[in-house]
C-alpha cells in the first residue's frame, strides 16, 4: 500500500533567498507499507516553482499518475529507476520514490541506510545555511552558529544584498569557512560585481546564474579566484558531464532530492571524485525523513566537505518524525535503526496534514 500525505509545518525562522521567502514548509511525505515494513519518502518541492519548475502539484499527479505504478512488483529502486527513465524530467518526484524503495531495501536487508549504500565514515561534518535578513539580524545569526560549532557557514546572497553583508561578515568574524549562495541571482551583466568578491576568500559561491548558462558559468570561473559551486544546474549524469567538460564547476552541491534520488547522488559522488570536483550534501528544508536520507549521503567516505545538513530541530518547534537529529561539536550522525531510522508521528501528522490518502485508489 502507498501512501501520501501533504503536511504544512511553520518553520521557526523564516528562510529568505533569492527566489523567495518560505514560513512553512510544505511537504509531501509518501509512505510504503509493505511485508510488513513502513519506508519513507519525501519530494523536495514545495508550493511554487520557484526553486526549480516542479512544485508539489506536478509531483503529487506525476507520482499518482505515473510513478506509482513503477513501485511493484519487485520494489526494487535499480529497476524503479530504469522504468522511470521513459518520463522525461520531474527528477524530484522521481527521487521521492527512489528513496523510498532504497529505505524499504535497506529495512528489508536489515541495515541503517548510511552503510547499505556504500561506506559509510558514520558521521559527517556539518554546516549551515542562513537565509537573507537586515544585516544585524544576520550577523547575529551567524555568531550563533559559530557558537554552535558549525563547520562552515553559508548565507545566502542576492544581486544588490551580497558585498556588504559579506565584508560585515569578515570584520565581525575573521576567516571563519565562509561561503555563499546566489540561487540564480545573477546575470552575465554582472561579472564585475561577482570578481569584486574574490577578496573576501570565500570557500566558493553557490549558483550565481541561472541554471540553464552553464557556458555562462564556464566564462564566469575564468574571471574569479572563488571556487564555483553548482546547485541547480545539475540535476542529471549529464549535466554534471558537461559542466565538467565545459570547466564550469569547481565543487558539487548533491542533494538527492534535486538529481533523482540515491543512485544518481552516488553515481555523481564518484564522477566528481574522478575530477577532481569537491562534493557535499546540500538540502531543501526537509522533515527528518528527507534530512535523515540527506544525512546518510553526507556520512559517505567520498563527501569531505561540510554540507547544510544542520539538524532538523533548527528548522521546525516540532517535526513529523519522532526522532531528531543532534549535532555535536559541528559533527551530526546518522539514526542508528534500520533504513532512515526515523518514523513517522502520526498523531502529530494529523493535525499538520492539508491533504492525504491513498497514491492509487
Ligand atoms: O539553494 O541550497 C539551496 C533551501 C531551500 C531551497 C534551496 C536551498 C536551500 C538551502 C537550505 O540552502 C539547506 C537546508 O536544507 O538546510
Ligand atoms: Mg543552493
Amino acid at each position: 500500500m502507498l501512501l501520501y500525505s501533504k503536511v504544512s509545518i511553520p518553520l521557526i525562522k523564516e528562510f529568505k533567498t533569492s527566489f523567495g521567502t518560505q514560513k512553512v514548509r510544505d511537504a509531501l511525505i509518501l509512505i510504503l507499507m509493505e511485508d510488513g515494513i513502513t519506508a519513507y519518502g519525501e519530494v523536495v518541492t514545495d508550493e511554487d516553482p520557484a526553486y526549480g519548475y516542479e512544485y508539489n502539484y506536478t509531483a503529487l499527479h506525476l507520482i499518482k499518475k505515473y510513478l506509482g505504478n513503477l513501485v511493484n512488483p519487485e520494489r526494487d529502486p535499480v529497476s524503479f529507476n530504469e522504468r522511470a527513465q521513459s518520463i522525461r524530467g520531474h527528477e524530484m518526484a522521481k527521487a521521492a520514490v527512489e528513496m523510498m524503495l532504497w529505505d524499504f531495501r535497506a529495512k528489508k536487508e536489515k541495515k541503517p541506510l548510511h552503510a547499505f549504500i556504500g561506506e559509510s565514515k558514520g558521521k559527517t561534518e556539518t554546516g549551515i545555511s542562513i537565509g537573507m535578513a537586515p544585516i544585524d539580524d544576520m550577523l547575529a545569526s551567524v555568531g550563533r552558529a559559530v557558537d554552535e560549532g558549525y563547520r562552515r557557514i553559508k548565507v545566502k546572497i542576492e544581486r544588490g544584498y551580497d558585498e556588504l553583508i559579506i565584508k560585515k561578515i569578515r570584520e565581525k568574524f575573521g576567516d571563519i569557512n565562509l561561503s555563499v549562495d546566489a540561487n540564480q541571482s545573477y546575470t552575465r551583466d554582472d561579472f564585475k560585481i561577482l570578481e569584486k568578491l574574490d577578496k573576501y576568500k570565500l570557500a566558493y559561491i553557490e549558483q550565481p546564474l541561472r541554471k540553464d548558462d552553464l557556458v555562462g558559468h564556464a566564462v564566469l570561473k575564468k574571471k574569479i579566484e572563488t571556487p564555483l559551486c553548482l546547485d541547480e544546474s545539475i540535476v542529471s549524469m549529464n549535466s554534471l558531464r558537461n559542466a565538467i567538460e565545459l570547466d564550469a564547476i569547481d565543487i558539487l552541491n548533491i542533494k538527492p532530492g534535486r538529481v533523482g534520488g540515491i543512485s544518481s547522488s552516488l553515481e555523481m559522488m564518484s564522477m566528481a571524485d574522478q575530477n577532481g570536483i569537491g562534493v557535499w550534501i546540500g538540502g531543501m528544508l526537509e522533515t527528518g525523513i528527507g534530512r535523515s536520507f540527506n544525512i546518510s549521503l553526507a556520512s559517505q567516505k567520498k563527501v569531505k566537505m561540510p554540507g547544510d545538513t544542520s539538524p532538523n530541530s533548527r528548522y521546525f518547534k516540532k517535526d513529523v518524525t519522532k526522532e531528531v537529529f543532534h549535532m555535536d561539536r559541528g559533527f551530526i550522525k546518522p539514526m542508528k535503526g534500520n533504513g532512515i531510522g526515523v518514523e513517522l508521528d502520526y498523531q502529530y501528522l494529523k493535525t499538520v496534514e492539508v491533504e492525504g490518502g491513498r497514491v492509487i485508489d
